[in-house]
């Protein structure tokens, strides 16, 4: 007979003051619109997967060829996710062990640049113009082990200028030229990318995580015919758990694995390798395809919604799945604006704008994006709601009352459309 201390205790019962935080999130995550263009909701099969026990397992290696013994059954399991990942994205190889999107980066960027590379030039998108931390910015480690210098975007149109690309790559000459955003909301031209990168003799490498499922689901240009290497996060509009994912050319297979483990991390998150399985099982099918078409759809419905109510939409509209734009029209700042708008109900974050006059901490500009409320089962008509409450939330931003109406409106809507990863009964309103 197990003993008390060994006695299986619910979260309820073992943790009631953790239990009530994660219900008041849960309840949080139903009732309200999240706009979050990096975020999405998991199936409940992910969850499942993720908060597994797999979790109670070290698996360092590689499978078959490990540091710990007991892995007869994570082996398959890593296996079936390695193969999920290498049959969606039409990749060479694939190493699904990358913490998050973040470690993922920096892998990447060892694995095609070592040590002894004499060139250790890297070209990518500046932050200020939609890239990521991890694409060199000056506070993240990315910038201490390689020298980075950033393209940005048209001062006009605020798309990509490859004009200006190709002479910035033929004057810097780096080894490796990054495409892949964070708050870009057009095609990403990974082809126009590649020639250049062929024609400075540097490597392409992108990072998809924003778009990861828009690829999946063939509805943006797949950059991994082009790149020598694939970075992206799991969890934004791939729908799976928080997790990283490498993809990359046969060549640099061995390069890529020995830059994850033992180059960067230990064991591998087993559960959440499991919850990626999972999720990309899900991306294959028919559905998800129709799912990441809704995405844009939604996303343009949202656009043009925001920019008939006064807003200023960056590049005058989206081909993806989020809408970057500026506050200024109706008198807020973005911090303003995204505030309001929380209180409202409508979850947001505040985002620089390309040459953005204000200060990253209080920029001109709010990023919103459509992959949550589309895996809600939201439609067009439902984005044009959601734009004219963010204009209302904006206008009344120092109006309770109106926030608190608005807050109202959205419930009622979100209550409508249960979130996957929910089962009945459902969160109490809060
Ligand atoms: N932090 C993510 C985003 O919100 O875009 C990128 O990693």
């Amino acid at each position: 007979m197990p003993n008390s201390t060994q006695a299986p205790m619910a979260l309820d019962d073992a943790d009631p003051e953790l239990a009530d935080l994660l219900a008041q999130e849960a309840a949080r995550q139903f009732y309200c619109a999240k706009l979050i263009p990096s975020e999405n909701y998991a199936s409940l099969a992910v969850l499942q997967a993720a908060g597994s026990v797999l979790a109670n397992k070290y698996s360092e290696g590689y499978p078959r060829k490990r540091y710990y013994e007991g892995q007869q059954l994570i082996d398959p399991i890593e296996e079936l996710a390695i193969a999920r990942a290498k049959a969606l994205f039409g990749a060479d190889h694939a190493n699904v062990q990358p913490y998050s999107g973040s470690p993922a980066n920096l892998a990447m960027y060892c694995a095609l640049l070592p040590q002894s590379a004499p060139n250790q030039r890297v070209l990518a998108l500046g932050l200020p113009a939609g890239g990521h931390l991890t694409h060199g910015h000056k506070v993240s480690a990315t910038s201490r082990f390689f020298a980075f210098a950033h393209y940005g975007v048209d001062a006009t149109t605020h798309r990509f200028d490859f004009d200006a690309i190709v002479a910035q790559a033929r004057e810097f000459k780096p080894a490796l030229i990054v495409a892949g955003c964070t708050a870009y909301p057009r095609i990403v031209e990974f082809d126009r990318f590649a020639e250049i990168a062929a024609e400075v003799g540097a490597l392409l490498v992108a990072d998809m995580a924003h778009i990861a499922g828009l690829v999946a689901g063939g509805v943006h240009p797949s950059p991994v015919p082009y790149a020598a290497a694939v970075s992206t996060t799991t969890h934004k509009t791939l729908r799976g758990p928080r997790g990283g994912l490498l993809l990359c050319k046969a060549e640099h297979a061995q390069a890529i694995d020995k830059a994850v483990f033992p180059g960067l991390q230990g064991g591998p998150h087993n559960h959440t390798t499991a919850a990626v399985a999972v999720a990309l099982k899900e991306a294959a099918q028919p559905a998800f395809r129709a799912y990441a078409a809704q995405v844009i759809s939604n996303a343009k419905a949202l656009a043009e919604t925001l920019a008939s109510e006064g807003l200023a939409v960056v590049t005058g509209g989206t081909d993806n799945h989020l809408v970057l734009f500026s506050t200024m029209p109706l008198q807020a700042t973005g911090k303003q604006a995204a505030k309001a708008m929380d209180l409202a109900g409508l979850e947001a974050n505040f985002n620089s704008i390309p040459f953005d006059p204000q200060p990253p901490m209080n920029p001109s500009g709010v990023r919103v994006g459509t992959p949550s409320l589309t895996s809600r089962g939201l439609r067009e008509s439902h984005m044009r709601d959601v734009g004219r409450w963010i204009a209302r939330a904006i206008r009344g931003k120092d109006d309770s009352t109106e926030l608190g109406r608005i807050r109202s409106e959205v419930f009622d809507l979100m209550a409508q459309y249960p979130p996957p990863g929910f089962e009945a009964p459902y969160p109490a309103r809060p």
